[in-house]
């Protein structure tokens, strides 16, 4: 009986005994539901048990986004009226996935970060970055992904030998959500393309991995079934189902809340042990390695327009530096706001909803990163942010990044990579 299951499974033949029930969601309603009191955000908790969350209310002002299956559109709509409450609602949700990209774009233009790439033009892009921009660019190789996906770590230095504070930004551990990756490679191309930008590098060095979650990435563009892929794509031995959140992979206060322990659940299985993904093994390593000279790390997700510090697996406590947590994201959002972007709710991640393993515990909790942050990028468009509109947003957001770096320079950059700031003619 094994034996067939095994062959169903990878054939792909029978999605629902792989414990993989595969939709285009074409049928799928997404549902926003705003609760306006206590009641009926108990209401909304009770109402989404077995459907698909795409993001959490962080209370009232805000909502719970739901994906709701044609055939239990009728109920869910009767406990919405019955509750009163407010909602609106986007019919054939899979429609909105036409554009997954399944093969590599072909153009003569060379690469644009204004667009959705492979992993492989990615990777390509990057190389391309480190041949043309040798004194500002190092690739370092952390391994291969479960898949086989060579990941590299790009460091950005005008000085590498002067010991700077380093700010850490990873994107992408979650593959669907593909405007992260996009605003990592952007930053990227502005740190080392734009001579303005040699004030966020003037004191310190940058290490960025573009796309944590490469195979997941992948899946999530294979085809619109899939295009809501979050976890990784590693299989559990005695489980015919794949992947694990890698977000909840990372090992401080591992699994203690907001987790799944089902390696079949599609969004939040925390792994059989944490550290179990050889990809969130690799954001480990970077961060031990440079452990003392880390200062800031930013995982960048989507979606919602929230900056979140830790804690993130318990809303009943914060960190006792959590003022200055606080008050740097504060100033970061209000510059994205005062560029003309949106408004980004700042809070502790708990606080949001408690969700223990994530890499922003891990790296405030264990290797005493000061400043660690969740940026969550975009909103009203859920996971399908659209392309066209990356050229208004991504410059927007990098506004916050030179908040950050700002804040990093003046507590950390040793005294001689200071006074370059004040006085540039003499750090020639
Ligand atoms: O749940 C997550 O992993 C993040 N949100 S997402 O919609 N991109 O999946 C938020 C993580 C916040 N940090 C922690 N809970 N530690
Ligand atoms: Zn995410």
């Amino acid at each position: 009986m094994a034996k067939w299951i095994f062959v169903l499974c990878v054939l792909r033949l029978s999605e629902i005994v792989c414990g993989e029930i595969s939709q285009n969601y074409d049928n799928h309603t997404l549902v926003r539901l705003y609760p306006e009191n206590m009641k009926q955000l108990e209401v909304i908790e009770h109402m989404v048990l077995g459907l698909e969350v795409l993001k959490y209310t962080r209370g009232l002002n805000d909502s719970t986004d739901v994906l709701v299956p044609g055939d239990q559109m009728r109920s869910i709509q009767e406990m919405v009226e019955k509750a009163h409450l407010k909602y609106d609602a986007k019919e054939h949700y899979g429609r909105l996935f036409d554009n997954v990209n399944r093969v590599a774009k072909r153009r003569s233009g060379g690469f644009s970060v204004y667009e959705y790439h492979s992993y492989n033009a990615i990777r390509d892009h990057i190389e391309f970055l480190a041949k043309k921009y040798p004194d500002l660019i190092t690739l370092q190789t952390l391994g291969n992904s479960f898949q086989g996906r060579r990941m590299k770590l790009v460091k950005i230095s005008s000085n590498p030998n002067a010991s700077n504070p380093i700010i850490f930004v990873d994107a992408g551990i979650h593959g669907r959500e593909w405007v992260a990756p996009a605003m990592a490679l952007y930053l990227i191309e502005r740190l080392v393309s734009d001579p303005s930008a040699r004030s966020e590098l003037a004191g310190l060095d940058w290490y960025i991995l573009p796309v944590v979650n490469p195979d997941g990435y992948e899946y999530s563009r294979t085809s619109k079934a899939n295009r809501l892929w979050r976890k990784t794509r590693s299989k559990p031995s005695g489980y015919d189902c794949f992947g694990v959140d890698g977000n909840r992979n990372y090992d401080y206060k591992w699994a203690v809340s907001g987790v799944s322990k089902n390696p079949c659940d599609g969004e939040t299985y925390a792994g059989p042990k944490p550290f179990s993904e050889i990809e969130t093994q690799m954001v480990r390593n970077v961060m031990l390695e440079n452990q003392k000279r880390l200062k800031l790390y930013v995982s960048l997700h989507s979606y919602g327009n929230y900056l979140v510090y830790p804690w993130g697996y318990t809303g009943e406590i914060l960190p006792k530096e959590w003022r200055r947590l606080d008050t740097l994201a504060k100033n970061v959002a209000r510059a994205i706001y005062g560029a003309g972007g949106d408004h980004l709710t700042v809070m502790s991640a708990g606080k949001w909803y408690p969700a223990a393993g994530g890499s922003d515990d891990y790296a405030f909790g264990v290797v005493g990163v000061p400043y660690s942050y969740t940026m969550e990028l975009t909103k009203g468009y859920e996971f399908i942010f659209p392309e066209r509109l990356l050229k208004e947003v991504l410059p927007q957001y990098y506004i916050g990044f030179r908040v950050f770096a700002n804040q990093i320079k003046k507590e950390f950059s040793n005294r001689r990579e200071k006074s370059c700031l004040d006085d540039d003619s003499s750090c020639q």
